[in-house]
């Protein structure tokens, strides 16, 4: 009799949510089970048994001995020593307490990272932390990354979360801008198997067109790529727009009832001729009209953007504008075009008044040091170093992260690393040391991602599809390990000042209230049966007051999960703006359309001599930077290479293989060259999420490869200003060969040669 089970759950590594198929046995040794392998689920009702090599690796990832399963803090000799809970927690109390009481809870930072948005414990409360914690200090990853995204459709439609997806599944046309999603697998557009769906696509006549300044592996397969001069994404939608109004080609079709600002958007378009933008852009005039016009005449057609167009000096105008050639092209809310999910919980979209709403308010402060905007709450990441290391009153003394490693995420590595170490005091919720947690007087790590539970709240309403699909834990955490929401309520009721001893189960209760509060009777009467507690109880609870009136029950009897159906057009029903209609032309992004023609005018006639532009890219064996610890994915050729075009080598003397050291305003690097005709000329690539060997990193296979920290080049200056969004794509760099074993400087400040860094990698 075989004593192998399996069990089913949702990968919470990416955006894809595929399903997993994880096959357990009891431990030759011990207590407990082990995995014995993890294959795609054929069963999911989204993945159909999609899987890429990253989700296989949760086995590997809950066996890393390098991850934390005790908590951290720092002793006398400055040294992260193992310790209790309960000392934890106490110095935990002690530390945040001492800083509040000399400089008050403004003085407290929080930096939530990616994963916040994968793991269910932070998704639903992190929120109450935040409000515990009463600080103005608040910054995440989402601006370095979506929230030009977020800004232009809250704007727009309402709500942050109503960004239209592509129709990947039903399109004629798809226009893909600043996007890998063969790489990526997907991103503000959640659909396992990017790959089969693209082939798809192809197969019953679609195009796909690609504009990436790198020949990406989406553009390769694609039947067109259109090479960008990076941050000029903007010019080329804007030209597009203009081709369309001038020829006569705007056709706003079933959502032309429902749309206000039509002749802002005219006007704010009419000096982008495609002429004016051939030389901003790279892209002849021809191609520019062309590519207007097949959008305009495709069935139906989607643009659809990502990192490349919102991580960018134009970012909020970038995103705006694609949404805006969908709407004058009649691809909003149509099949086949760029069409809202309708999600089972968590979508403001859903709530309320259909079809209009409080909308969202912008830049309702700035920050303190260089006036940075708020949106969403948050302030721009970039502005965290500053903050910490500009003394004064209202300047960050400590820092709480949560699932975030900024040092490697975020702009001008060195002078965040450099500020880190000057912290009165740090926490960091986390599973491994790495380069920002290095710095925490406290790590509080968080039971393995085979130990959650699991719900993608934050991704569903940016589906392909409507899905619904919960995973319970595939095992126990082990004793005396609380569950990562735990760790965060516990945060909360300290930040209040209940103390080290206070239970978590009271911010449980003060959670559901919350929700239970704006809910049916009947609705709360049949939750509080099912004697559920934590994140359970309040996903049964926002499934039943969601549109389809799910329950938990009817989740765990699906676990292979539930098949909502096709998106479906729903304006004006989705709308939350006041005016109860798309916003076409919100006037904080039209008043930037003025940056983009001083831009016009300083780059349109060609520039003599241009600067080389710095772009990322990601790679499917990574994951941001965490992921490089895992041995099965540190497995191929070096990857943290300066991808450099054949032109652009020759003139800097370089060969393949040789070191550069490329520069910026607030740094350098020293790095492999890799030549390559997949980039423009103009443009080198280097990827994110590498540089694993600062001291007390403690990743012994990352830091065996541990490469280069991209962001000790990109500056912290350079912001998108509508969005605060870091510009992390376009930095300006000087390239050269180094013909000497030159020392370079790296986070420690400590030194190492260009050879044992190629070594390195
Ligand atoms: N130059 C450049 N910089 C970039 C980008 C780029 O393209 N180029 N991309 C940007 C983007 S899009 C993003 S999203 C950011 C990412 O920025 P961050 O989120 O700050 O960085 P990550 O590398 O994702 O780090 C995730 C952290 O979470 C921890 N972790 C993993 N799983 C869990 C968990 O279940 N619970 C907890 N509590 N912790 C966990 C990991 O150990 C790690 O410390 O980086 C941005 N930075
Ligand atoms: N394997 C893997 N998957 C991931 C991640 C990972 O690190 N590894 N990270 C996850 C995260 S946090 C995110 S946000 C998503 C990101 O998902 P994507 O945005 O699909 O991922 P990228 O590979 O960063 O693609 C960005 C593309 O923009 C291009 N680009 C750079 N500058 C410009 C520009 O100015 N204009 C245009 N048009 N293109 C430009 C780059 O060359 C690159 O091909 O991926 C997620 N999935
Ligand atoms: S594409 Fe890979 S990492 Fe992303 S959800 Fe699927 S298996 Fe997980
Ligand atoms: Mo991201």
């Amino acid at each position: 009799m075989s004593v192998e089970r399996t069990a089913v759950r949702t990968c919470p590594l990416c955006e894809a949510t595929c399903g997993l198929e994880i096959t357990l046995r009891p431990r030759a040794e011990g207590a407990g089970e082990e995995v014995v392998r993890i294959r795609g689920d054929r069963d999911d009702v989204f993945s159909r048994g999609f899987i890429c090599p990253k989700g296989s690796t949760l086995g590997q990832l809950h066996t890393d001995p390098d991850r934390l399963r005790q908590p951290l803090i720092r002793d006398a000799h400055g040294r992260l020593v193992e310790a209790s809970w309960a000392d934890a927690w106490v110095a935990v109390a002690r530390g945040l307490a001492a800083v509040v009481q000399r400089h008050g809870r403004g003085a407290v930072g929080l930096y939530f990272g990616n994963p916040t948005a994968h793991n269910l414990g932070p998704m639903l409360y992190l929120r109450h932390l935040v409000r515990a914690m009463g600080t103005p200090h608040l910054y995440s990853a989402s601006t370095l990354d979506q929230r030009p995204k977020e800004i232009s459709a809250a704007l727009m439609f309402g709500s942050n979360a109503s960004v239209p997806v592509p129709d990947v599944d039903r399109t004629d046309f798809l226009l893909v801008m600043g996007a890998d999603p063969l790489t990526s697998n997907g991103s503000l557009a959640t659909a396992p198997d990017w790959p089969g769906r693209l082939r798809a696509l192809r197969a019953r006549g679609g195009r796909l067109v690609v504009v990436d300044p790198r020949r990406s592996r989406t553009a390769a397969t694609a039947d067109r790529w259109i090479p960008i001069r990076p941050g000029a994404d903007a010019h080329l939608l804007a030209a597009m727009a203009n081709v369309l109004f001038a020829e006569g080609l705007v056709d706003l079709g079933t959502v032309a009832g429902h749309v206000t600002g039509l002749d802002e958007v005219r006007n704010a378009v009419a000096d982008f001729t495609p002429a004016a933008v051939e030389g901003v852009t790279g892209i002849p005039s021809a191609t520019i009209e062309e590519l207007a016009r097949q959008l305009a005449g495709a069935p139906a057609a989607a643009v659809y953007g990502r990192l490349g167009t919102t991580a960018q000096a134009f970012g909020t105008l970038t995103s705006w504008l694609i949404d805006v050639l969908n709407v004058i092209t009649g691809n909003l809310d149509r099949a086949g075009g760029a069409m809202f999910a309708k999600p089972a919980l968590g979508s403001p979209n859903t709530r309320g008044e259909p079809g209009r709403g409080p909308g969202v308010v912008v830049h309702r402060r700035h920050t303190r040091v260089r006036g940075l905007p708020e949106s969403l709450g948050e302030l721009p990441a970039s502005a965290l170093a500053e903050e910490i290391d500009t003394p004064g009153d209202g300047q960050v003394r400590a820092l709480l992260t949560v699932a975030g490693n900024p040092v490697v995420a975020a702009p001008n590595a060195q002078r965040l690393d450099s500020a880190l170490a000057g912290l009165d005091f740090m926490v960091s919720v986390d599973v491994y040391v790495n380069e920002t947690t290095r710095h925490a007087d406290v790590i509080l790590p968080v039971p393995s991602l085979l130990e959650k539970e699991h719900y993608d709240v934050f991704l569903y309403p940016l589906a392909l599809r409507n899905i619904a699909n919960w995973s319970a834990a595939v095992l126990p955490a082990p004793e005396g390990q609380p569950q990562e929401w735990e760790v965060l309520a516990k945060l909360a009721l300290i930040a209040e000042g209940r103390g080290a001893d206070a239970d978590p189960a009271v911010l449980d209760e003060i959670a559901y209230a919350a929700l239970a509060r704006y809910a049916p009777v009947d609705v709360v009467t049949a939750v509080d049966a099912g004697g559920r507690r934590g994140p359970a109880r309040l996903v049964d609870l926002m499934l039943r007051t969601g549109p389809y009136a799910l329950t938990l029950d009817d989740l765990e009897a699906n676990p292979h999960g539930i098949d909502l159906g096709a998106l479906t057009p729903r304006l004006p029903e989705a709308l939350r703006t006041p005016s109860g209609r798309v916003e076409l032309a919100p006037a904080l992004i039209v008043s930037d359309m003025q940056r983009l023609r001083v831009d016009l005018r300083a780059g349109g006639d060609g520039r003599r001599v241009r600067p080389l532009l710095l772009v990322g890219r990601r790679h499917m064996r990574s994951n941001n930077s965490w992921m490089h610890n895992v041995p099965a994915l540190m497995k191929g050729r070096p990857r943290c290479t300066i991808q450099v075009h054949r032109d652009d080598a020759d003139r800097h003397g370089l060969v393949d293989g040789d070191t550069a050291r490329v520069t910026s305003r607030v740094g350098e690097v020293l790095l492999p060259v890799e030549i390559t005709d997949e980039i423009s000329p103009g443009v080198v690539s280097i990827p994110h999420g590498w540089g694993h060997d600062a001291p007390g990193v403690r990743l012994r296979v990352a830091g065996g490869n541990a490469g280069v920290n991209s962001n000790l080049l990109a500056d912290e200056l350079l912001v998108d200003p509508v969005s605060g969004n870091a510009v992390l794509n376009g930095i300006p760099v000087e390239l050269s060969r180094v013909e000497n074993r030159l020392p370079t400087p790296r986070l420690d400040g400590a030194s190492e040669t260009g050879d044992e860094c190629r070594a390195a990698i």
